[in-house]
């Protein structure tokens, strides 16, 4: 999360505290890269002004792109993008009735003129490492930090124990 008086870059948001556990997961993988953010659950059908409210606010906060993750009929992603060119990712949340593929399928199924990048159901951690690769084209510091993440990911799968036999 932000610092106190540091600026966020990435607004995530979401439609519920019950989606909490699967964004929080963004939230870690922008702490590790260094990427202020914020994290709000603004329902798009219980409180639609307020969520209105906070896109309009978000470029002057800082904000450079959204990550938005819903569950269901999950139309708060593409509410979101309405009302914003900054780029927005969706993440879609598992549900009870449909295991998350209905959120998938609301999320991804944008009609043309309002884009959504969509990741997994529960993607959360790809939507992060998406975002904070858009903000990278302009920051070379973030670049670094996301390909020493690609190496330690790679030298993980490498060193495990399993591979022993196939080190170089
Ligand atoms: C969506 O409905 C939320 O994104 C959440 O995934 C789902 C259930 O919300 P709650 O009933 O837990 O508030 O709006």
């Amino acid at each position: 999360m932000a610092e106190p008086g540091t600026r966020p870059r990435i607004g995530i948001v979401c439609g519920s505290r019950s989606d909490f556990p699967v964004m929080e997961k963004a939230v870690d993988m922008l702490g590790k890269l260094d990427v202020p953010c914020e994290l709000h659950a603004i329902s798009a059908h219980r409180a639609p002004d307020l969520l209105l409210r906070f896109v309009a606010g978000a470029e002057e906060r800082g904000i450079r792109v959204f990550i938005a993750g819903a569950g269901g009929a999950a139309h708060l992603p593409g509410v979101v993008a309405s009302k914003t060119v900054l780029p927005v990712i969706g993440v879609p949340i598992a549900t009870q009735v449909g295991g998350g593929l209905d959120s998938l399928l609301s999320i991804v199924q944008m009609p043309k003129g309002i884009p959504v990048a969509t990741v997994a159901v529960g993607g959360a951690e790809n939507a992060a490492l998406l975002a904070a690769e858009i903000l990278a084209l302009a920051d070379p510091a973030l670049r670094a930090r996301l390909v020493a993440f690609r190496a330690a990911q790679t030298r993980a799968v490498e060193e495990d124990e399993s591979n022993a036999d196939l080190r170089g």
